[in-house]
């Protein structure tokens, strides 16, 4: 190529590089300037009704993150991971309300900020909370409930089948033909169910949809005819309290849903927990290698 036509070349790459760099919204996340105005002090939480965000809300007073002009924005989980997907694929800074177990701790590489004022609490437990004297009532579908306990990394296996796509009764299916070992410490000692009715409800968040599915099949294994129903999460908790629904296996405690179980004790039985060593909190993507405490968000 000749001199001449190089001359003409370069800046019309010049433009056209501009031209696309402009596209981009936000910056790919800059660790020597402050977080904050990066992303307009934002972070992107999910529904309003979830005890993740009512947490964040007593975070944003505590650290003291509204004064310093931080602020949380409603959204729902698909929303929220969607808008990480996209942060994360340009390098973007994001702040977000994680969970764990999620499928989205598996896909993308985020990581949980430090919470030295503990106002998430160390670790949550997933509970089955039954309607009152349910033991007495329906000893068999108790005692499968009661029983039933799992890790995050089994619920996990569930949770990608659904998010990759799979039909969540069938995820269901799936998980309970390869796990025969596990499925039978549930059912225990439990007598058949001959067709007595069992109504569980739940609220639509990925990891209730998977432990709802696989509980309420394995009750019908046994002999129960089970529906399940799902609804926000103070429907649900009156739901059992007032003995409408036998049981949830959706309550996270002692944080997430605190508000719900300090409210509803005396109505309902803890028929004890299903999930140990689940979590909740602000998460962000690793190359945000400067934050790692809920501190950072005003310091760095
Ligand atoms: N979550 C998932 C729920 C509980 C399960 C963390 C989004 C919540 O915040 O209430």
């Amino acid at each position: 190529m000749k001199r001449k036509h190089l001359i003409m070349i370069v800046p019309i790459l010049l433009v056209t590089f501009i031209l696309t760099a402009c596209q981009s919204v936000t910056a790919p996340y800059n660790p020597k300037e402050k977080l904050g105005p990066q992303i307009n002090y934002t972070i992107t939480g999910i529904d309003a009704g979830a005890g993740i965000m009512a947490s964040t809300q007593k975070a944003l007073t505590e650290y003291p993150l509204a004064e310093n002009k931080w602020q949380l924005q409603t959204s729902s989980t698909a929303a929220m991971t969607s808008t990480l997907e996209k942060a994360i694929k340009y390098k973007q800074p994001i702040v977000v309300t994680g969970w764990q177990p999620h499928w989205m701790f598996k896909k993308y590489p985020i990581k949980f900020l430090k919470d030295p004022k503990n106002v998430y609490g160390k670790s949550e437990q997933i509970h089955t909370i039954t309607k009152k004297n349910l033991k007495q009532t329906n000893p068999g579908a108790y005692k499968i409930l009661s029983q039933f306990h799992w890790t995050p990394a089994e619920m996990s296996e569930v949770m990608l089948q659904t998010n990759a796509g799979v039909d969540p009764a069938k995820a269901a299916k799936d998980w309970i033909k390869k796990n025969p070992k596990k499925v039978a410490e549930w059912t225990k000692g439990v007598k058949k169910g001959n067709g007595n009715p069992v109504k569980l409800t739940y609220v639509a968040w990925d990891s209730e949809i998977a432990s709802t599915n696989v509980i309420a099949q394995v009750l019908d294994s046994m002999g129960y005819k089970t529906t399940i129903q799902a609804m926000e999460m103070q429907p649900m908790w009156v739901s059992v309290a007032s003995g409408s629904a036998d049981a949830t296996v959706s309550a996270w405690l002692p944080n997430t849903a605190g508000v719900y179980y300090k409210q509803y004790k005396n109505k309902v039985d803890d028929a004890g927990v299903n999930l140990d060593g689940a979590k909740v909190g602000l998460a962000v993507p690793k190359y945000m290698k400067n934050i790692n405490s809920i501190d950072d968000l005003i310091n760095k």
